[in-house]
């Protein structure tokens, strides 16, 4: 966390109503991180309606209010089989509300500059105390469609740096080697799921080093929003907290465009298919 390889989010609210310059600060950034942006009432029904499954798998602390998702003491492994799939959260009407209609939808049809067409199904993340997010390029899982596709990653209540919080790397849409060696994966193909599950490394103080930048981050809040382009290195930090970080990720492109055909559809086939 040393101020040449740890730093602080620059926030884009000041162009919000200057679309060719949201898409200069993207094209010089990688990210646009929108404070205060989303309906904060949506933003709360979805957290409570996700909140709402964990409890019931009793994966909180039944002492706490419900609201702030203090895990319970079980391990990863208990939460993963309690809930089973993620899909299954990403299907809850209050998260596709929030993710698939006004103000995500408005700002994509600014951005973008068309009709748009999201993704189909929701990632829906769930990070338990000790948990953090690996390194990657989303393209590697979402690559099949237009390139022309970016990732809305939407805290579902605050997400300070004591609770995983979102990480880019700074100038990695920039860095033509890698977008054209580790950028060209499919992680659907040629056993590459099982070499490394689409990550880049596991490291980020290592890959930091490597390429330079530095891991850019923010107390988010709920309401902000992070919107980011498909080869933007990220990562998260490590859950130090006793609470559950709740967030979703989601992809929006133009609908005229062709579609990763994985992610579509009422259930999505999503990585079933591997070679
Ligand atoms: O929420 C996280 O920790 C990871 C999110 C992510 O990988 C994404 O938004 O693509």
């Amino acid at each position: 966390m040393s101020l040449d390889a740890f730093g602080e989010m620059r926030d884009s609210n000041d162009l919000l109503d200057d679309t060719p310059a949201l898409r200069e600060r993207m094209a010089e950034d990688g990210y646009l991180l929108l404070r205060d942006y989303l309906d904060l009432q949506w933003v709360m029904d979805a957290r409570r309606s996700v909140l709402e499954v964990l409890a019931e798998h009793e994966m909180l602390d039944e002492k706490y209010p419900l609201m702030e998702a203090q895990a319970a003491k079980s391990d990863q492994e208990t939460f993963r089989s309690a809930i089973g799939s993620r899909a299954a959260l990403g299907k809850l009407p209050a998260v596709r509300k929030l993710v698939h209609s006004g103000r995500m939808i408005d700002f994509y049809t600014a951005f973008l500059g068309g009709e748009v067409r999201s993704f189909d199904f929701i990632w829906m993340r769930v990070m338990g105390p000790g948990r953090a997010s690996a390194p990657h390029y989303d393209i590697v899982y979402m690559g099949r469609g237009t390139t022309n596709l970016y990732t809305s990653w939407t805290p579902l209540g605050d997400a300070p740096l004591s609770d995983a919080s979102l990480m880019v790397l700074e100038n990695s849409h920039r860095l033509e080697e890698l977008k054209s060696t580790y950028g060209q994966m499919d992680v659907d193909k040629k056993g590459n799921w099982k070499k490394s599950g689409g990550s880049f490394g596991k490291d980020p103080a290592a890959i930091q080093q490597e390429f330079g930048g530095r891991w850019l981050t923010t107390d988010f809040r709920a309401g902000d929003l992070l919107v980011f382009s498909m080869y933007t290195m990220h990562c998260s930090l490590d859950n130090r907290s006793d609470r559950i970080r709740l967030s979703s990720d989601t992809r929006y492109q133009l609908a005229s465009e062709p579609v990763d055909e994985r992610w579509i559809g009422d259930n999505p086939i999503a990585h079933s298919v591997r070679e």
